[in-house]
């Protein structure tokens, strides 16, 4: 997977570098790459932003930095993104498909009061929203689509991480789980999970997956 990052911020992204990321970046395992937009501006002061027409608070950015940074990336199979609360809010689905369909993805990050309609219009495939609630920037939401997407990636998830009882795998939450010590604060792992019974293990965690979805979030159970 190659994910092309533009922003006015590439120094945002430094945590993508550590832990789990930073060792799949270190085996090659994907390829990210930081493009500053400031850089392709063509205006004397390497201005990237300006009022807005119609009047309104703020100020957007200007559409030639965006479009020769996202065309100086672009290829035949790149997919483009745009980070906005205009968009499908990401849900654990879209990400898995995102990471089947596409091996290069060009991720777009405004900031103010975000970009010119027509960079929209013009270069952007697909805009997603990580939830409905409005930020600073674009930065941090492309931070949750990549990590959520990367964890797709062969190898990415080493020893200490699986994806085969998480929770939304199989669009419910995730049983409720211990480990040692068996008593803590007075309080004891469920007798079922050190019994040894592999059958009523697994019964157990059905139970409690449908119960805690029950509990924290009854929508899913109704899709
Ligand atoms: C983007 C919020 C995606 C939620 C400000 C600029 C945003 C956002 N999802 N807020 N972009």
């Amino acid at each position: 997977m190659k994910i092309d990052i533009l922003t006015l911020f590439p120094e945002m992204f430094e945590p993508l570098k550590s832990s789990i990321l930073g060792r799949a970046l270190e085996k090659n395992l994907f390829e990210l790459n930081l493009i500053d937009i400031r850089e392709f501006s063509l205006d004397k002061h390497k201005k990237v932003d300006d009022y807005i027409f119609g009047g309104g608070d703020g100020m957007l950015m200007t559409p030639q930095p965006l479009y020769d940074a996202i065309m100086s990336v672009k290829t035949d199979d790149s997919h483009v993104i745009y980070m906005s609360p205009k968009g499908n809010v990401l849900t654990q689905s879209r990400v898995k498909n995102i990471s089947d369909q596409y091996n290069h993805l060009i991720i777009v990050c405004g900031h103010y009061e975000g970009i010119d309609q027509r960079i929209i219009d013009l270069c952007v495939d697909e805009e997603i929203s990580i939830g409905d609630y409005v930020l600073t920037g674009g930065e941090l939401p492309a931070m949750v689509l990549v990590d959520s997407v990367l964890r797709y990636v062969p190898q990415v998830l080493g020893s200490e991480t699986s994806m085969v009882d998480e929770s939304f795998s199989d669009g419910m939450l995730e049983y409720p789980q211990y480990t040692r010590p068996r008593v803590f604060m007075g309080m004891e792992v469920p007798e079922v999970l050190i019994s040894g019974n592999h059958a009523e293990i697994a019964k157990w965690k059905e139970k409690q997956k449908l119960s805690e979805t029950q509990k924290h979030r009854p929508d899913l159970i109704k899709k």
